[in-house]
């Protein structure tokens, strides 16, 4: 079964006209720009985003119009990252490790089982971890990351063929990573049947049953919809993810000073929202999904740790890193091999 990505958006009710922001300065504006993401419209991220360009937009007094294009609209991740590298793309979010293709020590917060809750996330990421995957980013000579790193969350597993509580029951599960190399790589070393694509494929793939399974935290489950074509959710937190906010280096440096200064704090701004508003859906949301239909069970964490322990899975990230990232983690998850 082909589905086309008409029928996804009937599927969905997901509206095909692109959110624009900032209509009033439109036509005036010195710089028409545009941010791009892979969420739904009604997702945190961008509504947050769409917050911020609004702000933008008032506070440079008309100078700087941010469209916002949510869920795939100017493309998927792996599109939208093209055209942020050539100008394109002024703006985009992405996960660090779908950035890993590029940016291989970007990866690095995608350890299995790293973070044992936020306040180590963000003393990590908002300090010299963070500050150290930034600097690598920058070296791209094309791109960089803004400071604060937008939330996804902690990520859970669903699929429509069992409750999945030990690696033993992702056994011949082929679930949908996100095209990330460590993503493959974990769920190889878990059982499963990992098959990497970008998350504008996952509902149509989860629907026409190409892929059994998919891991997310709470909040994309549900704003996706995802709970329509997946029966259980293992509450598995078997990693943290989050969304670098990332813009095209030269077009950013040069617009002038003033305007780049509003843009950051902005961005920094709507970064704290769009952090409180995710955890509070990722935390909340658990019930509203059962009453949906789906069926939640535990994961047994030290299971899994062990088994990510025997294949190997730490010893070979931590060479391809190199000591100075996985020291870097290590200062702030303790040690983890
Ligand atoms: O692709 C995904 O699954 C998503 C939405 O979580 C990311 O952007 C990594």
């Amino acid at each position: 079964m082909t589905v086309t990505r008409r029928d996804f958006m009937k599927y969905t009710g997901v509206a095909t006209l692109p959110l624009v922001t900032g209509t009033t300065f439109a036509q005036t504006a010195e710089f028409n720009m545009k941010f791009g993401c892979n969420l739904p419209a009604t997702h945190p991220l961008s509504t947050s985003a769409m917050k911020m360009a609004e702000k933008i937009k008032t506070e440079t007094k008309g100078r700087v119009n941010i469209q916002v294009f949510p869920y795939n609209q100017l493309g998927n991740d792996t599109d939208m990252l093209s055209q942020l590298r050539s100008g394109a793309l002024d703006f985009m979010t992405l996960s660090p490790l779908i950035l890993g293709s590029l940016v291989p020590l970007a990866q690095i917060n995608g350890v299995g089982f790293a973070f044992k809750d936020y306040k180590q996330v963000w003393a990590a990421m908002d300090g010299d971890l963070g500050a150290f995957v930034r600097r690598q980013i920058a070296a791209t000579g094309t791109i960089f990351a803004f400071d604060k790193i937008w939330d996804n969350g902690y990520r859970q597993i669903t699929n429509s063929v069992r409750p999945i509580e030990k690696p033993e029951d992702l056994k011949g599960v082929k679930l949908r990573t996100p095209p990330g190399p460590i993503w493959v790589s974990l769920f190889k070393d878990l059982g499963a049947s990992p098959t990497p694509l970008n998350f504008a494929e996952v509902y149509s793939a989860l629907l026409s049953k190409v892929v059994d399974g998919q891991e997310n935290p709470l909040a994309i489950i549900s704003t996706a919809k995802l709970y329509e074509v997946q029966k259980y959710c293992s509450l598995t937190n078997h990693m943290w993810d989050g969304y670098w906010f990332m813009g095209n280096k030269k077009i950013f440096e040069g617009m002038p000073q003033d305007l780049q200064a509003i843009i950051t704090r902005n961005v920094a701004e709507a970064a704290a929202l769009q952090r409180a508003e995710v955890y509070k859906l990722n935390e909340s949301l658990a019930n509203d999904l059962k009453a949906k239909g789906m069926a939640f069970n535990n994961g047994n964490t030290d299971a899994f740790r062990e088994k990510l322990r025997q294949s190997g899975f730490y010893a070979d990230w931590k060479k391809k890193f190199g000591d100075e990232a996985w020291t870097l983690l290590e200062k702030y998850t303790g040690k983890l091999s």
